[in-house]
């Protein structure tokens, strides 16, 4: 792993930070909290610890530049700027949800934003933002595409593949591997030989790091430079080493089965809203007024959500291609 370079942060970039993740921190727990309510239908997959991967990344990204996403997006949603009650809305399967109340978690899409959407299918979002970096290129312009992806994705051809054309045709592409050590139950090294998915980028001479994801400030630092230079026609990939606090999704009791509590345990000391309090030194009020801020937007977005009216049946044939 790279050495954490800790960059020196104003007080007023860390608390715009520290609110973004508080904000997605309190969303995804009350996500969680309607989809046990049944008010959130299908399932949800929250990235609670995950944050600070989605903040850094995205906060250093242009309003033009594009974010592909994966089934754990809520806070690539959010960091990109689409409103909470759109999002809240739209895992409710309300009319004003961002995709009209007809994606929920894993289809939600706010294209006016750049968020080009959550998505399903595990390594989806890598050869879609590899296109969408091919068409910024045809079309001039130098806006970069970001791919976020989890540990689970990276042993899909699709990524070698995409890999390949974006280090030829030299795309504005940047590949973010979201490592929380998991997919679903597999531990990455039962699933994934070698010295791991940076090492493997390198050979297709794509500039690739491996860096702490529990570090909102050394992901930002990381951040800048590769999309820098994407921007300029160098793609990268960067490896964020993370960890969900929660289970996968319904079912999964987070810890006991196939990770212990101590493991659990020593990754929440490292939880990247502390991390970025200590680090900045933001104080106790400071974190406690952001904090309280962020539930009162959520606590916003969930009567949001629930006042949205459900979409009719005329909803059914609309936005699509016909
Ligand atoms: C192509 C494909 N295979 C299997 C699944 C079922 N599935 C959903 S999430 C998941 C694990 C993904 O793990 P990872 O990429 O590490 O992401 P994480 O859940 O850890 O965020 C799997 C296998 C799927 N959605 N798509
Ligand atoms: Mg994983």
């Amino acid at each position: 792993m790279t050495t954490p370079t800790r960059p020196a942060v104003d007080r007023r970039t860390a608390a715009a930070m520290y609110g973004t993740m508080a904000l997605i921190r309190r969303f995804e727990q009350a996500a969680y909290r309607g989809y046990e309510q049944g008010e959130v239908h299908g399932t949800v997959h929250v990235g609670i610890g995950q944050e600070a991967v989605a903040v850094g990344m995205i906060g250093a990204l242009r309003e033009t530049d594009s974010v592909l996403s994966h089934h754990r997006g809520h806070a690539h949603a959010l960091a990109k700027g689409v409103p909470p009650e759109r999002l809240m809305a739209e895992l409710y399967g309300r009319s004003d949800g961002v995709s009209r109340g007809k994606g929920g978690s894993m289809h939600a899409t706010d294209l006016r934003r750049g968020f080009l959407g959550t998505m399903a299918i595990v390594g989806s979002s890598i050869p879609v933002a590899t296109g969408v970096a091919l068409a910024n290129k045809v079309r001039g312009r130098d806006d970069v595409c970001v791919a976020f992806f989890g540990d689970g994705a990276v042993n899909q051809g699709v990524l070698y593949e995409s890999l390949n054309l974006a280090a030829l045709w030299r795309l504005p592409v940047i590949f973010v591997c979201e490592n929380n050590s998991y997919a679903i139950t597999t531990a990455v090294g039962d699933a994934t030989a070698g010295p791991g998915v940076a090492a493997r980028a390198e050979a297709f001479g794509v500039q690739a790091e491996t860096i702490d994801g529990q570090d909102v400030l050394a992901v930002r630092e990381a951040a800048e430079r590769m999309i820098e230079g994407a921007r300029a026609g160098r793609p990268a990939l960067v490896e964020c080493l993370t960890y969900r606090f929660m289970g996968h999704s319904r079912g999964d009791p987070a810890h006991g089965v196939y990770r212990d509590k101590e493991e659990v345990e020593l990754w929440q000391r490292r939880d990247p809203l502390r991390v970025l309090a200590e680090h900045a030194g933001l104080g106790d009020d400071l974190a406690a007024e952001l904090t309280a801020e962020a539930r009162e937007r959520v606590r916003a977005a969930v009567e949001f959500a629930g006042r949205s009216p459900v979409p009719g049946p005329a909803a059914l044939m609309e936005d699509i291609v016909k």
